[in-house]
């Protein structure tokens, strides 16, 4: 597999080579999500041209302001797999409940869930934005899904990976065997491998926060980040983007830590541990790094609703670990 050279539908179909058992199924639904991303991408890139730009004058199941992109991504991702008889159902943070695979189109047995575009709030402002996905084997007997199959915990995901519509488009996913990243080329409209095997650096010089929040924090939590801005050994700075997956992508390449812990305004943290944070420590993770919910593995954590909201503290080990450290000091 070539950088530079390889595209992803190569570098899938190799990777579904190493699997003997494999049906074909999983690169179907991945090659449909790539597909997907690539829709959202072109329209990403010209929403302001195209007038799609802005509100779409409808809220979410949480009450949330959908942005006209949030609802075309979110459609993208519906029709790129309802056909492919692939999935039972599918979960996205844009739909109150599961979302079932058409009559007509037959079913299969995977369950995925996706953010399809988050950090909408950033689209007005031309701001970095993302699509998050993890796929699951479905473990219910209902042929057409149910939520058993999306409140399974993040270790049992056998793909996740996200797209970051930034200053280009990149395509990151792990299959459990090492992190790949491909950047898209929309002159031939491919996704070219261009971070093969990626791994998280054992510690960056990063910290994203949302420091607004700095007073609802536990204690231990101040005193984690304070340490930080007075860190001896080496400086660290502060970057926050406020679009989760373009804060994750640049610690994921140069290493650091992403944390948003739970204040009174979300007192069980702001990101939602089904389609946001397991895809993401499922990834990080296979790169060497570490994901926690502010005390254990966020991975172990076993969901008890599809929107459920969780803390989440994630990047390079060594910071993720110090942060455990000012937890158990305050016998957390
Ligand atoms: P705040 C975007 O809406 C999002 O869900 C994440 O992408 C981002 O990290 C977070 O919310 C930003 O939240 O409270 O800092 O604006």
């Amino acid at each position: 597999m070539q950088k530079g050279v390889t595209n992803l539908n190569s570098f899938v179909l190799e990777e579904q080579r190493k699997n003997p058992k494999a049906t074909g199924d999983l690169t179907m639904i991945f090659n449909q999500i790539a597909f997907a991303a690539k829709v959202i991408s072109r329209e990403v890139n010209k929403a302001g041209i195209a007038n799609i730009v802005g509100k779409a004058h409808s809220v979410n199941v949480h009450g949330e302001e959908q942005q006209k992109l949030d609802v075309f991504a979110n459609k993208k991702m519906i029709q790129a797999l309802a056909h492919t008889g692939t999935i039972c159902a599918m979960a996205s943070e844009e739909a109150e409940g599961i979302i079932h695979v058409p009559d007509e189109y037959p079913k299969g047995r995977y369950a995925v869930v996706f953010d399809p575009l988050d950090g909408s709030s950033n689209i007005d402002v031309n701001v970095a934005i993302g699509t998050i996905f993890g796929v699951y084997r479905a473990v219910s007997h209902n042929e057409s899904g149910s939520e058993e199959d999306f409140l399974q915990r993040g270790n049992s995901l056998v793909c996740a990976g996200y797209i970051v519509y930034g200053s280009s488009t990149m395509l990151v996913y792990t299959t459990g065997n090492g992190v790949s990243g491909f950047t898209l080329d929309p002159s031939v409209g491919e996704f070219i491998l261009s971070h093969p095997d990626m791994r998280a650096p054992d510690h960056g010089s990063i910290y994203a926060v949302n420091e607004a929040n700095f007073d609802g924090w536990e204690p231990a939590i101040k005193r984690y980040v304070s340490y930080l801005k007075n860190f001896k050994e080496r400086r660290y700075t502060g970057r926050y983007i406020g679009s989760f997956v373009a804060d994750f992508h640049r610690n994921l390449l140069k290493g650091g830590v992403f944390l948003y812990p739970a204040y009174p305004q979300f007192p069980r943290g702001r990101l939602r541990l089904v389609y946001e944070a397991n895809p993401m420590a499922f990834i990080i993770e296979r790169a060497g790094g570490m994901a926690i919910d502010g005390h254990g593995n966020i991975l172990d954590k076993k969901p008890e609703k599809l929107h459920q909201y969780t803390p989440l503290v994630i990047g390079s080990r060594f910071e993720v670990e110090l942060f455990l450290e000012f937890m158990r000091a305050e016998g957390q």
